[in-house]
């Protein structure tokens, strides 16, 4: 989609720092961490959320929300990830092509935790 910031970046078109990458599914840093190494995981594909993502293709985004979890805890240390997607404006969704973040989180980092309930 032309207009779609996530496409964009898939493309080059916009700048990312890149995690992990495979044909269908692309992961990256977060511009606006909740901590660090919060990353996202998305479909090179445009899908708008959970809603319209066929199960296959959402099979390929969450093998690698595994993988980059994994690489995370065996590189880094990290032992505790919050995974997170949010499907709807009413559900927090500010840009609309389907991902999953990866947040790590440690002991006393409560207060940054951006996914609080309202
Ligand atoms: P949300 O689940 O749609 O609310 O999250 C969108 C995320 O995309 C949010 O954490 C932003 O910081 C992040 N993001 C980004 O990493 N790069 C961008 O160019 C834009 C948003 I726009």
């Amino acid at each position: 989609m032309n207009s779609c910031i996530f496409c964009k970046i898939v493309k080059r078109e916009a700048k990312s720092w890149k995690i992990y990458e495979t044909e269908d599914v692309y992961a990256f840093l977060d511009i606006h961490p909740a901590s660090k190494y919060h990353t996202l995981v998305i479909p090179k594909k445009h899908y708008t959320n959970i809603f319209d993502i066929p199960e296959k293709e959402l099979n390929a985004v969450i093998s690698i929300v595994k993988k980059v979890s994994k690489l995370y805890e065996e590189k880094l240390g990290i032992h505790n990830i919050q995974i997170i997607s949010n499907s709807g404006a009413e559900a927090q969704q500010e840009v609309f092509h389907l991902h999953f973040h990866i947040v790590p989180r440690k002991r006393g980092d409560g207060q940054n935790l951006k996914w609080t309930p309202h």
